[in-house]
């Protein structure tokens, strides 16, 4: 005898912070209210200048001002050239878009998926050595299991959320704040203070043109990657991030930000965004069904690594019977993830 399943599985799931809501709907008007907001009146407003990292550029350093800020601009991170050939790669692939959503205003155009349209965005953007220590250091995850009579060591590796080219267009208006995060159901706590082993995504975005208040460039608010989850940002406490080509903006997924309006009558605003997440959650979009497998084959180790092709440690993302894609397509690497390397007899 088959047991029909609930009607609605979802209310079996634990509540989570939908039991501080309390909604309402009276004729067609629908609201909600946060029942016990955490009191938290902090507020910081840095300058462009604050934000930009030093010379010489670090990873400290940058992870010092995302600790702080949630956000951080680093001047020329790309070369000219780099960015010009992004550019040519991808933007070839803009299209009239076919998706109705208002998340992004219609004036935006976009090309999705820009790491499997652009070695140069895969090897150069995406794999940028600055770039890969700042995802280990945020989005990394290295724990230690125990299995059988013995430790092991997996270091599972960020990898690519997703990747696109958002031109917002003249007439564009703001786009609604929001944090990246939403998409792993993150749930973001009050902090005095940055702790390490939250975040769920890390992204870079890279001006192909100048990014100003006038044409749309990201804005955001500083210091909200602390804030409860509940909390709802004021316009009045956003910063935007205004860059130069080849500039890059990193920013917490836990920040609020969103695209701004394009108040110029002919300007567009350019931006290569890369979105990374932790190697074990799942890819805000599914790259693999319209990618050839020969672009993945053209790919290097690292590449294909971040990309999300290798299995992420200890064991998930295998391929057929518990093998490494990554070794599949180059045989010659080492993943460490077929036969773990780090394991030692347990002494109890
Ligand atoms: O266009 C921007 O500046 C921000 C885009 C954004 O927030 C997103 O794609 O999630
Ligand atoms: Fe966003």
């Amino acid at each position: 005898m088959t047991v029909p399943p609930p009607k609605d599985l979802s209310e079996l799931a634990p509540s989570g912070t939908l039991s501080n809501v309390e909604f309402s709907v009276e004729g067609d008007v629908k609201t909600a209210k946060i029942k016990n907001p955490i009191k938290d009146e902090r507020s910081l407003k840095p300058t462009v200048d604050d934000l930009t990292v030093s010379e010489p550029v670090t990873v400290d350093k940058i992870a010092e001002k995302l600790e702080i800020y949630g956000g951080a601009i680093v001047k020329n991170h790309l070369s000219e050239e780099i960015v010009d050939k992004m550019w040519d790669d991808i933007s070839p692939h803009f299209k009239k878009r076919t998706w109705n959503g208002d998340f992004f205003p219609q004036e935006t155009l976009r090309v999705t998926a820009t790491v499997c349209k652009s070695k140069t965005v895969a090897e150069d953007f995406m794999c940028n050595p600055l770039f890969m220590e700042l995802c280990a250091r945020f989005i990394g995850k290295k724990n230690t299991f125990v299995i059988g009579d013995e430790l092991t060591t997996a270091y599972s590796e960020p990898q690519h959320c997703s990747s696109t080219l958002l031109s917002i267009g003249p007439g564009a208006k703001d786009q609604p704040y929001h944090r990246d995060d939403i998409i792993h159901h993150n749930i973001c706590q009050y902090r005095e203070k940055y702790e390490y082993g939250h975040e769920t995504a890390i992204a870079c975005a890279i001006a192909h043109n100048k990014a100003t208040k006038a044409n749309g460039a990201t804005r955001f608010v500083p210091g909200s990657h602390l804030w409860d989850h509940q909390r709802v940002p004021k316009p009045e406490e956003a910063v935007y991030a205004e860059i130069e080509k080849g500039d890059a903006f990193f920013m917490l997924a836990s920040c609020f930000h969103g695209g701004s309006a394009n108040t110029t009558k002919d300007e567009w605003r350019n931006m290569s965004f890369m979105f990374m997440t932790q190697g074990l959650l799942r890819q805000e979009i599914n790259i693999f069904l319209e990618t050839p497998l020969e672009y993945f084959q053209s790919l290097s180790v690292q590449a294909l690594k971040s990309i999300g092709v290798a299995v992420s440690q200890p064991f998930c993302g295998w391929y057929r019977d518990l093998e490494d894609p990554l070794k599949v397509m180059k045989p010659e690497s080492s993943n460490g993830s077929d036969d773990i390397e780090n394991a030692f007899k347990l002494v109890v």
